[in-house]
């Protein structure tokens, strides 16, 4: 089988392309427009009518929102060891963990990178991102509280929360207000550790 994954550098289509190259699955990268001017691809309309990315499709199949996309491939290809079965013990973590990251902290960079789609009038912006970044401060202290002295998001195991973490401190800005990632020793570590694994690596300095 060969993926499609419709892509943009440094976006959160990074963690789809690197589950994809830690599972060594066969995949085509299109890289489609995502700013707020340009008029999106229909191809890529398609598999995801709100023009985000990633949007992952296959013969005979398509999936959009990275935390599902993320379950699917961990499900998928249980062999890459990247995320617990769902009668292991840390199966509730492991989804509780993926959810917040996609509803909570992604949401509030959202707010911040899209002040526009959270306040109406551009005069009121600023200040919809000054909460923004009280808000990641927040929800950043929850992440960092969680994992604690753990070696992995999940504990002891490595698992795809770890790169979708990792991808998601790239968004960070602190020059913009957004805390610092040594405000989060224990994210700085983990995100550290990921950041030196060769197909990371890869896929963010290409
Ligand atoms: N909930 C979606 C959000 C994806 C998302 O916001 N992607 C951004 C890039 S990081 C995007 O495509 N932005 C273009 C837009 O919002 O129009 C997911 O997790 O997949």
């Amino acid at each position: 089988m060969i993926y499609t994954l419709f892509y943009s550098p440094g976006s959160a289509a990074m963690v789809v392309r690197i589950l994809l190259d830690e599972i060594g699955a066969k995949y085509e990268l299109i890289e489609v427009p995502i700013s707020k001017t340009e008029p999106r691809d229909p191809a890529h309309l398609a598999h995801n009518p709100n023009g985000w990315v990633p949007a992952l499709a296959w013969d005979g199949g398509s999936l959009y929102e990275a935390a599902a996309i993320t379950v699917y491939l961990c499900d998928r290809y249980p062999e890459a060891g990247l995320g617990p079965a769902p009668s292991d013990s840390t199966r509730p973590l492991f989804l509780q963990t993926l959810v917040y990251f996609s509803n909570t902290v992604q949401t509030a960079f959202q707010q911040y990178y899209y002040p526009e789609r959270f306040a109406e009038h551009s005069e009121t912006h600023a200040g919809t991102q000054k909460q923004a970044c009280r808000r990641l401060r927040d929800v950043w202290q929850v992440v960092d509280a969680q994992i604690g002295d753990n070696s992995w998001v999940l504990g002891s195991t490595f698992s795809a929360l770890d790169i979708y973490m990792h991808m998601l401190t790239t968004w960070l800005k602190p020059q913009a207000g957004h805390p610092d990632i040594y405000e989060l020793p224990n994210v700085a570590r983990i995100a550290a550790k990921v950041a030196n694994r060769p197909r990371v690596d890869h896929a963010y300095t290409e």
